[in-house]
């Protein structure tokens, strides 16, 4: 493949940028408006669902020209753990498409400068050889349970790859790993599972529960990034990287369900058992991402796991339980 633009490149990235961060209530949008206040970015464009509905797409287009934005970082998308990428795989593919569609061609026929897409760690096939490096991409069968959303969210690297290849436009894609933190969904079924287990360990201890019941066998490993260390990373790429490939987003360390499980339920300060509820499925056995694509361009993560889940659980209890 004809691959144009493959390298590191500079892009100036100006405080007074007009920036669309499209999701920017969410846990990775809201984290990339804290990142970018901090920075000095004062030209934020920040619209929420009710005003801007982005599965549609003269909205979206009457948006893009009207408000003409420099550069665009997409995190909007329908998002959801295990449960909910197994019970509503028409919507997890139908939305996904629909808003990245929308918005990578919008953003493109309204002279945005540079697009960030962003996708998941779930694109790889199951079996990836460990850790999963970018290569990985479309070389094996997915894993069944969140197949439609890694459809989607591959389409929208091979969308951004089509651009550049055919338009050398500046749009490029990262994969984070499972990522967790301020503004995640702590609903009970249909969240990821750091912040389903946390509120189950936190309604545990409040009402004084014996047990709490973890799914699937506890022995698939999953590797965790706070969504400040990502936001950090975005900003990051967005300055240093313009290349034809994705770029994988991880932390680096690994742990499995039954750790993760037991490192929840210390910081939330539930005492009691665990018990596992194996009818509910493990999903895919291990995706740990090769990220020294990323370290070699000079970026790592400061945030441990101990460190951000105490931090989340702060604030849950914050504005959660509030
Ligand atoms: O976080 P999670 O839903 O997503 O589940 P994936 C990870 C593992 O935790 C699975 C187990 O083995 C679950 O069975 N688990 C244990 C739980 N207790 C719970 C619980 O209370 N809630 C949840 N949700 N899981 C997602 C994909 O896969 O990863 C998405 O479905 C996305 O598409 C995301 O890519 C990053 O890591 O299995």
């Amino acid at each position: 493949m004809a691959c144009p633009n493959t390298t590191t490149d500079s892009f100036t990235l100006d405080k007074s940028a007009k920036i669309y961060v499209a999701g920017h209530r969410g846990l990775v949008g809201s984290a990339l408006v804290r990142k970018l206040q901090t920075l000095g970015f004062t030209n934020l464009l920040l619209k929420s669902h009710s005003d801007l509905d982005l599965t549609n797409q003269s909205h979206v287009q009457n948006f893009f020209s009207t408000h003409k934005p420099d550069v665009v970082i997409l995190a909007a998308a329908k998002v959801g753990g295990i449960h909910a990428n197994n019970t509503y795989p028409a919507d997890f593919i139908t939305i996904n498409l629909q808003i990245q569609t929308n918005v990578i061609t919008s953003a493109f026929h309204h002279g945005v400068k540079k697009l960030f897409f962003l996708g998941s760690s779930c694109i790889y096939p199951k079996f990836a050889p460990q850790p999963i490096k970018e290569e990985s991409l479309l070389t094996g069968p997915l894993e069944p349970t969140n197949e439609m959303y890694a459809i989607a969210k591959i389409a929208g690297i091979k969308m951004c790859q089509g651009y550049r290849i055919q338009y050398n436009w500046d749009a490029i894609s990262a994969m984070p790993t499972n990522l967790y933190g301020p503004n995640d969904n702590f609903h009970p079924e249909n969240s990821h599972v750091l912040p389903g287990l946390m509120r189950r360990f936190h309604e545990a201890k409040v009402l004084g529960k014996k047990e709490v019941v973890v799914w699937g066998t506890g022995a698939p490993l999953r590797e965790f990034l706070h969504v400040d260390d990502l936001a950090d990373a975005v900003v990051f790429l967005m300055e240093k990287y313009s290349g034809v490939e994705h770029v994988n987003v991880g932390s680096g360390v690994e742990v499995s369900i039954k750790e993760l499980a037991e490192l929840v339920k210390e910081v939330v300060g539930f005492e009691g058992e665990l018990v596992w509820d194996t009818s509910k499925p493990d999903g895919t056995p291990r995706k740990l991402m090769d990220s020294s694509k990323l370290a070699g361009l000079g970026w790592v993560p400061k945030i441990s796991l101990r460190d951000g889940l105490v931090d989340t659980y702060k604030w849950y209890l914050e504005n959660v339980e509030q």
